[in-house]
């Protein structure tokens, strides 16, 4: 079976081929920037982006993620991307310097085919680095260790990231839906 993931992000693309190939779905990589719209929670930004990208007779694959940080209220959240791109990594860990490090990265993706659209969510509960540390995965990985671990995801090879992670756990629920889906 074929899958089109509507991304501009490279890293989520390689993690979305390589979970869904567990299940024998080949993914098509659509680099298409869909309008993000502005809401307070991942499903409401993941439904806009399907109503987007759907296209008729293909099966089609969006997801949004943010890392939500409780002692920052939830903080960057849906505002990951533009929190990334301008505060960064160093910006990130000086709002949170002596906070509370508790952290948690969410996926939420949207699987349209035909008329039809599903919804599914993971999540990854851990903690804030002191420090950048590791030159794996993207984004906030280097910042990020999950709970029961010393390293941050940027330390995980791309096979320990995908058996953990938020999008690992979300993407699986997509690979067992396309399996019951047929
Ligand atoms: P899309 O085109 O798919 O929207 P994006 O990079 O804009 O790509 P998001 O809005 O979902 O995607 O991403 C929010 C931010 O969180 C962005 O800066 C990502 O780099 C970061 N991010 C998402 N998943 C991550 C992960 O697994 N590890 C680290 N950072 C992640």
């Amino acid at each position: 079976m074929d899958l089109a993931f509507v991304s501009t992000n490279v890293g989520k693309f390689r993690e979305v081929r390589s979970i869904l190939g567990e299940y024998g779905v080949r993914v098509r990589w659509d680099r298409r920037r869909l309008p993000e719209v502005q809401a307070d929670d991942l499903a409401s930004v993941v439904e806009a982006k399907l109503a987007d990208a759907a296209r008729s007779g293909q099966t089609v694959l969006v997801e949004d993620s943010g890392l939500f940080i409780p002692a920052l209220d939830g903080f960057p959240g849906v505002y990951s991307a533009y929190a990334f791109k301008t505060i960064g990594l160093r910006g990130m860990l000086t709002l949170t310097r002596g906070r509370a490090r508790g952290a948690v990265f969410r996926t939420v993706a949207g699987l349209a085919r035909g008329s039809r659209q599903w919804t599914v969510s993971g999540e990854c509960r851990g903690r804030l680095a002191d420090r950048p540390r590791g030159r794996n995965g993207f984004g906030y990985d280097p910042i990020f260790i999950p709970n029961g671990e010393t390293r941050t995801f940027g330390q995980f090879d791309p096979v320990e990231k995908n058996r953990r992670s938020h999008r690992a756990q979300a993407i699986r629920r997509v690979g067992r839906l396309l399996q019951t889906l047929g």
